[in-house]
């Protein structure tokens, strides 16, 4: 049967998406009873492993392309994509650390102390140098007062320099911030003033966090006015769009779901309410959750849909969704969760890696959707929900993603990333997420005995982690386990 993929969903054909979501849940299920306990062998292999996989990777960055931004692993060189700050660089400080690399560490809090400044003509996107180098420089500074005995605090003036440049992007109608500013101008004339729900909505741990240290509470006002701003221009049932205008607060894309555009808005929510103890962020999480479960969620599967009265528009998983079964394990809500790990895991099983796009009434690569650029989601799901039980089977499809990462990605100088699920073909470019995330969950994973693992912390949407001490909480109404209670609760 060949079916016009490029074609929304129509209603004709939801009865068979149904009944095709149904095959693929009793195929999941089927595939899910293999359970084994995993020797402290394989973990350390597959750590020692994933341990190759970033050095490799870290070392051909530092040899090719540092201080670029990122590293082209397949030509052997650098580029400046991002802002001309270091990116890979400062995107990997923490997971020196949790490799337990300390020297490295150290030398590269001390470089970034030294060489790093943020007064550049230069355009960049408001959430990456947030989640990526905002997040960075925060989790090194915390961690570096911790764990380096010669720190005197040096990158809190950095990160605060840097969060000024991008709390400009925030003075709007609405408070909604503008996707990309100038960091030495600001937002420059003509700046689109359409964004992105995800863009807009990820702001609450770093900007909590630089307020709390500062004692500026402007970033943190900033973040939440976004945040609940969004929500404000939810549907009557309680779902959010893709993209709205910035100025009138009008969705120009009207389609809602947990991936693409849209994914983070949700994760913040839940992580800052546990980090702050703020209960603001766990009300609106907790209503958007249920509408997710009641509207977007299908079978095991999520889908995308109409934001106003939830008609199917997309029936497609994409793998930015992969993040959360990830974060339902930390809502609490662990069973519901395993379903769609393992329906995800089915996917990485077929082709070795996620597609961009899985189109689930054709059951397969959705078109225009066929890379793989060496994105953490899964892994971030299979470590987090590790934590919650240590059921051995998610050793298993980490062990799945270790095999085709560390040898069909691999090339000359680096990892690369996949141009097409399906030929395995390599695409000349290493994220720095690969480092600073993928790389990082895996490791953990197979760390039982990790120091970064013994204690709390919270990793923020480019897995860079805040030690849970520095909470800041004010009273003790609301902790991570009465939330998890909470959520047990059947929604
Ligand atoms: C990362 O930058 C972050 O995880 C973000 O939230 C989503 N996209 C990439 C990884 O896929």
């Amino acid at each position: 049967m060949h079916i016009n993929i490029q074609l929304k969903l129509n209603v004709s054909n939801v009865l068979l998406l149904l009944s095709l979501l149904l095959i693929l849940t009793a195929i999941t299920s089927v595939s899910a009873v293999i359970h084994y306990p995993p020797s402290n062998e394989l973990k350390r292999l597959l750590r020692d492993d994933v341990k190759r996989m970033f050095y490799h990777g870290y070392d051909s960055y530092m040899k090719h392309s540092f201080p670029m931004d990122e590293l082209k692993p397949i030509s052997c060189k650098g580029s400046d994509t991002f802002g001309k700050y270091a990116l890979t660089y400062i995107d990997s400080l923490d997971a020196l650390l949790i490799l337990g690399n300390t020297t490295e560490f150290e030398k590269g809090v001390q470089w970034t102390i030294d060489n790093i400044q943020f007064n550049k003509d230069v355009n960049v996107s408001v959430f990456e140098t947030n989640i990526r180098v905002l997040g960075g420089l925060l989790s090194a500074h915390l961690l570096a007062e911790e764990h380096m005995s010669t720190y005197t605090g040096g990158l809190l003036p950095l990160a605060l320099d840097l969060g000024e440049r991008i709390l400009v992007a925030f003075d709007t109608p609405t408070g909604i911030p503008y996707g990309a500013v100038n960091l030495a101008r600001g937002v420059l004339p003509g700046e689109s003033s359409v964004t992105c729900t995800a863009g807009a909505g990820t702001f609450a741990l770093e900007f909590g966090i630089l307020s709390k240290l500062t004692q500026r509470p402007e970033f943190e006002r900033a973040a939440k006015r976004a945040a609940r701003s969004l929500w404000r221009y939810r549907s009557e049932i309680d779902l959010l769009g893709n993209h709205l205008d910035l100025i009138t607060g009008a969705w120009t894309i009207t389609e809602s779901g947990i991936g693409t555009g849209i994914d983070s808005y949700f994760e913040y929510l839940l992580k800052a309410a546990i980090f702050f103890d703020d209960q603001d962020y766990l009300d609106i999480f907790e209503k958007a959750y249920r509408a997710i479960i009641r509207h977007v969620k299908k079978e095991h599967w999520y889908v995308e849909v109409q934001m106003s009265k939830a008609n199917i528009v997309w029936p497609i998983y994409n793998s930015l969704q992969s993040f959360w079964p990830g974060l339902q394990a930390l809502a609490g809500q662990f069973e519901d969760a395993f379903g769609t790990v393992k329906a995800f895991h089915t996917v990485w099983r077929r082709y070795g890696f996620l597609p961009e796009g899985y189109n689930l009434l054709s059951g397969g690569v959705h078109p225009g959707q066929r890379s793989y650029p060496l994105r953490p989601e899964l892994a971030e799901s299979l470590y987090t929900m590790y934590q919650n039980n240590k059921d051995p089977y998610f050793i298993k499809m980490g062990r799945d993603m270790v095999w085709t990462l560390s040898n069909q990605t691999r090339c000359e100088c680096g990892h690369a990333n996949i141009a097409d699920v399906e030929t395995h073909e390599l695409e000349d470019k290493m994220e720095s997420f690969f480092l600073s995330e993928t790389c990082k969950y895996l490791y953990l994973l197979f760390d039982d005995s990790n120091m970064f693992i013994n204690q709390s912390y919270v990793f923020n949407t480019e897995g860079h982690i805040f030690p849970m001490q520095y909470r800041f909480i004010a009273k003790d109404s609301l902790t991570t386990s009465n939330i998890r209670t909470k959520y047990d609760v059947p929604i």
